[in-house]
Order: structure tokens, then C-alpha cells, then sequence
């Protein structure tokens, strides 16, 4: 079957969304490094919004810091991909235009740093997973033990990480009299901007400290919150898509009808119309970010090794459990105590809400997708709660039996005794702690200084309430232990 192109586009059937903008005329003035499922049903989407609104600077050229994956699925394509948004059985499809091409970083380092030095880039986002900060998640400190940073700390002639390509060519831009351009960390950590700025600015004082004093005077690096639900393509997924459009479409995403942006006012240049385009713009993203984190992304955490233990492979398989809501109700009720929600946020709506997202039957959200990562992903979206929680001298039960589900997962077997692959780049090291009962477990987990901070390693209480819950998982299984909750 031929693949979706620029000259395909003609011949789908009417009830698919065209991009409807010449997209000759289109410039690039975005380079998003990670291009992956996530930025293509959420960031592109926007800048699809701003083409077709008539604003032509917005195009966007992608980059994978890894592998040539998305480059075989996109460039074969004119960089076009079908975005569906499924609801119940509502399915809607469009074509997505914004992405103008797609460049392989380690293939050709130097070009991706050129791109990102051009005059028309002014914008950079970027969803390159916790992992690709390369910072500490307790502490925020430079992770310079890991290789590819200390590569681009040693040089930047051909950078290997997010942070050294930027400074690369923020370099080269200080070099050229250009202004720097905004970087946007679109990535589930809190502080996201901050910290993308310190890797930056560690990076490049490491270089050239004047540099460093010129990113810290001119560049802007927003902080953000992102949310829309978006589970892996599978080859079901195109498979059936193609049957509709006629053509392949091998980068097809899928996703919910939801989808919020929330970016901090702050940039170093120009940048679309976002509010016009239903972009959130504020001075303060902290609180939105923390009770997305805390809410959303804490439950999604805690089901996926729950239901994933049970042997549940969805998300709305979870929640279509009573047990399972109201465990998920508890540790919101926990969590919810912990924010300072954001003038224009109804909690109570905002959990309904959610709810109803997780409950979308169409979406097929697998909570082996979610489990992916834990080490990166426990400490805002759940430790965070807990000591505050603590702190407050409140209670964790509910945390507690989702950071026992995060352990008992780390063990690498589940409920029914099968064997399965713990995808987390501390997988090694927590296979090693994951041995012998409950007590011993929770001892040897509550050393990785990496996840747990010393409020909670330092926690009797915290120590106890983990401990009885892995307990129960171990002996029990997640679904009886669930019903007991
Ligand atoms: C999920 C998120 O995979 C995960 O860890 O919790 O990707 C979640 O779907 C998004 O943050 C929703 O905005």
C-alpha cells in the first residue's frame, strides 16, 4: 500500500481534517527534540493550530536524540501523520502538517545543531522523558557520571544529549549576534524549565563561563505543564487506519479529545498567538503542574503496578473496578491536601474529570506503557505527596500501597508468577534490592538515595506503612490486597 504523502492528501475521503495551508510557504520556527507519539498528538498539534490560523512561522522540525525510528515512519511521509482522537466510539481523524522533517541526531549531530541555530528557529521544545535531563530527580544535580553527559561536558563538537545541544548552538547563535532562542521543556518533572535551564547553564559554564552569563541574561526556558493522554500505536492501529485513509500511515498517533498546555509568560522572542490558540499563559505553572503531577500522573503511577501485578493490561480496566476507584479517590483525598490549586482549577471538577478520561474505553491506555521509568517518575508523583503529607502529620495510607505496588513490581515476576521485563534505567539495581520479605525489601529500597529522599528513608512511619502494604501484596496479590484496602 503506498504511504500517506503531501500528494495522497487529495484523494482521502472527505470526513478527514486536512491541513488546508500551503505547505511550501510554511518556515521552520520551532526544532523539537524527541519527537515521539506525545509531541505529535500534543505540541505539533498547536503549531498545526497556528499554521492554519495563517501564521506560516510555526513549522516544526523534529529531532530523535536516539534511534532512526520516527525518521522511517515520518520522512517516507512528507512528515504528515494522522492524529485520532477517539472518545467512547467516536473516532475522529486529522492530518497533522506542522512537522516539516525529521533529523537523526547521532547520525549527524552537527546538522541538528545548525538547525537549531537558525535565524528563523525561535522556539525549542522538547519531550525527551525524565531520563534525558540527565539530573539527579531528588537532588536536580548534573548527573555527571553518565557517559554521554561527560562526553559533552569533556566537548560539544558533536553533542549526544538534550542539554549539549542546545548549549551547542545557543554558542553558536551568541556567535552569529542572533538572540537566543526559548526552550521549552514539555516533560512530566517538576520545575521542568528550571531545570533544563541548570543543565544548560552547568553545561555551558563548563565551556565557556561568558556564555554561560550571556544564556543566563538573554534565554528563556518556561516552565510547563503538559497533559493529554496518548497510549503506543500498535500495528492494529495503523492497520485499521490504512484501511480507511487508502494509504499507510505508519506515524498515525492516538489520543483523548482532552488536552491542556500550560506555559510560564516568559520567553526570548517571538512565539505564535498561543492564547489565541487555547494555550494557557501564566506567571506561575507550579500549581498546575503539581496537581496534575500528584493527581493525574500519582494515579496512573500507582495503577499501572497494581493492575499491572493483577495482570490488568489497560488503564480502564483498572477503573471499571470499584476497589480500584476508591483507592484511587484515597489517594487523591491524600494528595489533594498537598496542593495550592491555581485560581481557575476545581479540584473536585478536575477529579471527575480525570475519571472520565481513564474510564475512555477507545484510548486502550496499557499500564505496562505507564509502569515504564518508575525510578524517574515516583518522586514527584508520589513521594513528593508523602512528605508533605508527612510533614503535615497526616496520614499516607494510600501512597504508601503505590509506592509497595512500585517495589513489589521492581521484582520482575507478577501476581500469576509470570516473568516480565521492568523497563527503568535502575532496573538493575532495583532487581537487586527486590529480595527476601517485606521488612528487608523496604530496608534495602529506602538506601537508593536516587528515589527516596532522606525525609522518607528517615521515616518510621513511612518505613511502616510501605512495609504492611508489601506485605500484603506479597503474600496476598494485588487484587485481593485492592478488595481489602
Ligand atoms: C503517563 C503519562 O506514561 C505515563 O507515565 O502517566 O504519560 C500521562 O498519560 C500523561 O502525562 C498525560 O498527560
Amino acid at each position: 500500500m503506498d504511504r500517506l504523502t503531501d500528494t495522497a492528501l487529495a484523494h482521502l475521503a472527505a470526513d478527514v481534517e486536512r491541513p488546508g495551508y500551503g505547505r511550501s510557504a510554511v518556515k521552520t520556527g520551532v526544532v523539537h527534540l524527541g519527537v515521539g507519539a506525545f509531541h505529535r498528538a500534543h505540541q505539533a498539534v498547536w503549531f498545526d493550530d497556528a499554521l492554519r490560523s495563517g501564521d506560516l512561522r510555526w513549522g516544526v522540525l523534529g529531532a530523535s536524540l536516539r534511534s532512526a525510528d520516527v525518521h522511517g515512519q515520518l520522512a517516507p511521509q512528507d512528515g504528515l501523520y494522522t492524529l485520532l482522537v477517539r472518545d467512547g466510539d467516536q473516532t475522529q481523524a486529522r492530518i497533522i502538517g506542522a512537522v516539516q522533517g525529521v533529523l537523526v541526531a547521532p547520525r549527524d549531530p552537527g546538522a541538528l545543531v545548525q538547525a537549531l541555530a537558525d535565524e528563523d528557529v525561535h522556539l525549542v521544545t522538547l519531550t525527551i522523558t525524565e531520563k534525558g535531563y540527565k539530573l539527579d530527580p531528588v537532588t536536580g544535580r548534573l548527573l555527571t557520571d553518565d557517559l554521554d553527559l561527560a562526553a559533552d561536558l569533556e566537548s560539544l563538537a558533536a553533542p549526544r544529549t538534550a542539554p549539549g545541544f542546545l548549549t551547542a548552538a545557543l554558542a553558536i547563535r551568541r556567535t552569529r549576534g542572533l538572540p537566543p532562542f526559548t526552550a521549552i521543556s514539555c516533560d512530566n518533572i517538576p520545575e521542568n524549565g528550571k531545570r533544563l535551564r541548570a543543565a544548560v547553564l552547568a553545561l555551558a559554564e563548563a565551556h565557556d563561563p561568558d556564555l554561560a552569563a550571556w544564556i543566563a541574561a538573554n534565554g528563556a526556558f518556561p516552565q510547563t505543564m503538559v497533559d493529554r493522554i496518548v497510549p503506543a500505536t500498535t500495528p492494529d492501529d495503523i492497520a485499521a487506519l490504512s484501511a480507511r485513509l487508502g494509504v499507510e500511515d505508519r506515524a498515525m498517533v492516538k489520543t483523548e479529545p482532552f488536552r491542556q498546555w500550560v506555559i510560564e509568560d516568559r520567553f526570548a522572542g517571538p512565539r505564535p498567538d498561543f492564547a489565541a490558540l487555547g494555550v494557557q499563559l501564566t506567571a506561575e505553572v507550579a500549581p498546575w503542574e503539581e496537581a496534575k503531577l500528584r493527581l493525574l500522573n500519582g494515579a496512573h503511577s500507582a495503577m499501572a503496578y497494581l493492575g499491572g501485578l493483577a495482570g490488568i493490561d489497560f488503564i480502564h480496566q483498572v477503573v471499571a473496578r470499584p476497589d480500584a476507584v476508591s483507592f484511587v479517590e484515597a489517594l487523591w483525598d491524600e494528595a489533594q491536601t498537598t496542593l495550592t490549586p491555581p485560581p481557575g482549577l476545581d479540584v473536585a471538577a478536575y477529579r471527575r474529570e480525570l475519571m472520565a478520561r481513564f474510564a475512555n474505553p477507545a484510548l486502550q491506555h496499557r499500564t505496562r506503557q505507564i509502569a515504564m521509568d518508575g525510578s524517574q517518575k515516583l518522586p514527584q508523583r508520589l513521594l513528593a505527596t508523602a512528605a508533605a503529607r508527612l510533614d503535615a502529620g497526616q496520614g499516607i495510607d494510600a501512597i504508601a500501597l503505590g509506592v509497595a505496588a512500585w517495589i513489589r513490581w521492581q521484582g520482575g515476576v507478577d501476581d500469576a508468577g509470570a516473568a516480565f521485563q521492568v523497563d527503568d534505567p535502575l532496573a538493575a539495581t532495583t532487581a537487586a534490592l527486590a529480595v527476601g520479605d517485606a521488612t528487608t525489601q523496604v530496608d534495602a529500597f529506602m538506601s537508593l538515595r536516587a528515589v527516596f529522599p532522606e525525609r522518607l528513608a528517615g521515616s518510621p512511619e513511612f518505613r511502616a506503612a510501605v512495609t504492611a502494604w508489601l506485605d500484603k501484596l506479597l503474600s496476598d496479590g494485588a487484587l485481593a490486597t485492592l478488595a481489602q484496602f
